[in-house]
């Protein structure tokens, strides 16, 4: 078991960052088939990338954030006594509004309460360590003084003033690395751009580059030489930018700001650094940088109806997933156009502050843990003889972490600084290390308690997969091994983990993992449904075999999964299905199949499996 277990996990955490990392520079364009052969060589842990020193201070930072704001913050997510639906700042296009009309908000814009010292302290309160506003979005509009284009928050708004001086000023005061956000792809306000199929329908007219030579360079070169040092570019939606193009505009800001970095979304992975999806937080041992870009409500710019806010638990346990998987968290506000930051938001960002000030130490500077699946209690989080315990879920009495092979040297709580007892042993039906450190019974934390572990030399675990403290197998889809009946299968993982496209019921999963307590269990499968609209469907048939005994089921809707310690909100909606039952009556080592018998084949994205569930059942 044990060689063939680890060369098994090798596969898979090479399979998984190929995938992840060509759906995060792919995002916002088709799927690819996934690549089927691993090259021979393999990583068996997380390993840091080559040095870049652009990115040291990005490191340290872990938590930034993002601000949209524009003249979509007036419109505010309604279009002529009707709602629009969607993201706020995405109201020009969803409402096909043309650009003459649109032009008219420029003349309303008059944020008299915005003040760039309160929006800073908000953030550096916050525990953030800098700001990534939209400079230009989509809509075209400059939300600064521009000589490129008159279309600008200066020249066209009764406002005059420059929001991005005055916020680079306040930045700087405050110690605060301040980045601009710029749409390099799609402006809707010119004919030769990407995204305006309303007003400029013939695609054949178009010039990309005249407007990539003529308005994008250019403005991007103002904002690297008009407002002092800037931690970024952040470009968004490459679409059909070219290579030469990425790589032009990379040099670019490189060339006037020798240590800004350049976001993934630059495309054709010249950025330096990868961004995931939308409100996804990745999962899995990252090996490149990468951020988590989340809203705190549903929307980016700001939407007068959106009160969906995302609870204070929600986001301090995304950025600790953030953390604990080598990544940063940059969280998003959608200011109001008078200039005011949402009250909900700035509430729960004073509560993350609150937590940051306990517990920054498991966050600044922090790479990601050492174990490629979380833990049935939280995440784990590093720096050089440090990991940290990210505890979501409080066990009572004991906190139990299997396959830590270190020597643990002393346990405790970052809160307070705490002592705890701990002791470290062998499973030896199993084969591994098993560590389990005494905890008070409340919590320090509601939302994430941390317990330090100081542990001799470099991180070393047991690679296999292995039954989680709480007696649940977790068989997330990201750790699947994947056997596909041909090479134009498409299905593929998101970066959530979650397997996608599975719409070839020849393709199948399996797993390989430990047991240390065996049992009775029930099966439980997690679908997802799509982003944001609860759109969930089932219907499709599959088969389970493990430990020598098979059942069959379908995907059902049997209610919502709610798991406190998982990095998702309701963006996506998670169903469970109960499949049936095993009972495995020996420790050891087993694999799980899951073999699809039939997949609805109206369903564009088939079965999109989050996981397999073993959930003992209690005696
Ligand atoms: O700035 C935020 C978004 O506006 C931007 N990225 C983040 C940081 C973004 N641009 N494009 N997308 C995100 C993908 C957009 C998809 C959708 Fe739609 C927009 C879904 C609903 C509205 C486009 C229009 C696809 C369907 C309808």
């Amino acid at each position: 078991m044990c060689c063939a277990g680890k060369n098994h996990m090798r596969r898979l955490v090479l399979q998984v960052l190929l995938v992840m990392v060509s759906a995060a520079s792919l995002w916002g364009q088709a799927a690819p088939a996934e690549k089927q052969s691993a090259p021979a060589q393999q990583p068996t842990k997380q390993t840091k990338e080559a040095p870049n020193p652009r990115l040291d201070w990005w490191r340290q930072a872990r938590f930034g954030m993002f601000i949209h704001w524009g003249l979509y913050a007036i419109p505010a997510g309604e279009w002529k006594g009707k709602p629009i639906a969607g993201i706020g700042e995405w109201i020009m296009n969803r409402a096909k509004i043309p650009v003459t009309e649109y032009e008219q908000l420029a003349k309303q814009f008059n944020p008299t309460k915005f003040n760039a010292d309160q929006w800073v302290s908000i953030a550096k309160n916050a525990g953030m360590k800098y700001i990534v506003i939209t400079s230009k979005h989509h809509d075209g509009f400059a939300m600064y003084g521009s000589k490129v284009s008159p279309y600008n928050v200066v020249d066209a708004t009764p406002f005059h003033r420059d929001p991005m001086k005055e916020l680079a000023a306040a930045c700087k005061k405050a110690g605060i690395r301040l980045a601009f956000y710029y749409s390099q792809s799609q402006d809707w306000h010119e004919p030769d751009a990407i995204g305006n199929d309303w007003d400029f329908p013939d695609e054949s007219k178009k010039d990309f580059s005249h407007y990539f030579e003529q308005k994008a360079k250019p403005q991007v070169k103002e904002l690297l030489t008009n407002y002092g040092a800037l931690g970024s570019i952040w470009s968004d939606t490459p679409r059909s930018i070219s290579k030469q193009q990425s790589e032009e505009l990379l040099a670019m800001v490189h060339q006037y700001q020798p240590t800004a970095l350049v976001s993934g979304r630059v495309g054709n992975n010249a950025g330096d650094y990868e961004t995931v999806g939308d409100n996804q937080v990745a999962v899995g041992p990252m090996k490149r940088d990468w951020e988590a870009i989340s809203t705190t409500n549903d929307t980016w710019g700001y939407k007068k109806d959106d009160n969906n806010w995302k609870p204070t638990s929600v986001l301090i346990r995304q950025m600790a997933h953030a953390a604990g998987h080598n990544g940063n968290y940059l969280l998003n506000v959608g200011p109001t156009a008078e200039g005011v930051i949402p009250q909900p938001a700035v509430q729960a960002l004073s509560e993350m502050g609150q937590w940051i000030k306990v517990n920054g130490n498991a966050l600044y500077g922090t790479s990601g843990g050492p174990f490629n699946y979380d833990q049935s209690w939280g995440v784990i989080s590093a720096r050089p003889g440090k990991l940290y315990l990210h505890v979501f879920d409080w066990p009572q009495k004991e906190l139990t972490l299997y396959g830590l092979k270190n020597k643990v040297q002393s346990a405790y709580l970052l809160a307070g600084n705490k002592k705890l007892k701990f002791n470290q042993s062998m499973d030896k039906n199993v084969d591994t290390n098993v560590l389990r450190v005494s905890l008070p019974a409340a919590a320090p934390d509601k939302n994430d308690s941390v317990v330090v572990l100081n542990i001799a030399g470099e991180p070393e675990v047991d690679t296999s997969l292995i039954q989680q403290p709480s007696g649940a197998v977790d068989l997330n889809a990201y750790l699947g091994n994947i056997h596909k009946a041909d090479k134009d299968s498409t299905l593929r993982m998101d970066t959530r983990g979650v397997a996608e496209h599975w719409t070839n019921k020849e393709d199948w999963l399996d797993w390989n993992f430990k047991l240390v307590q065996p049992g009775t269990f029930d099966v439980v499968l997690v679908t997802s449904g799509q982003k944001n609209n609860h759109n969930w469907e089932g219907g499709h048939k599959v088969g389970i075999e493990v430990a020598g005994q098979k059942i069959a089921g379908t995907v059902n809707n049997d209610g919502e999964e709610n798991d406190p310690v998982k990095p998702y909100w309701n963006y996506w909606n998670y169903v469970i299905s109960k499949l049936g039952r095993v009972t495995i009556e020996k420790a050891g080592a087993y694999q799980l199949s899951l073999k699809p018998d039939s997949i609805v084949s109206e369903q564009k994205l088939g079965l999109t499996l989050v996981e397999v569930k073993l959930v003992p059942v209690q005696k």
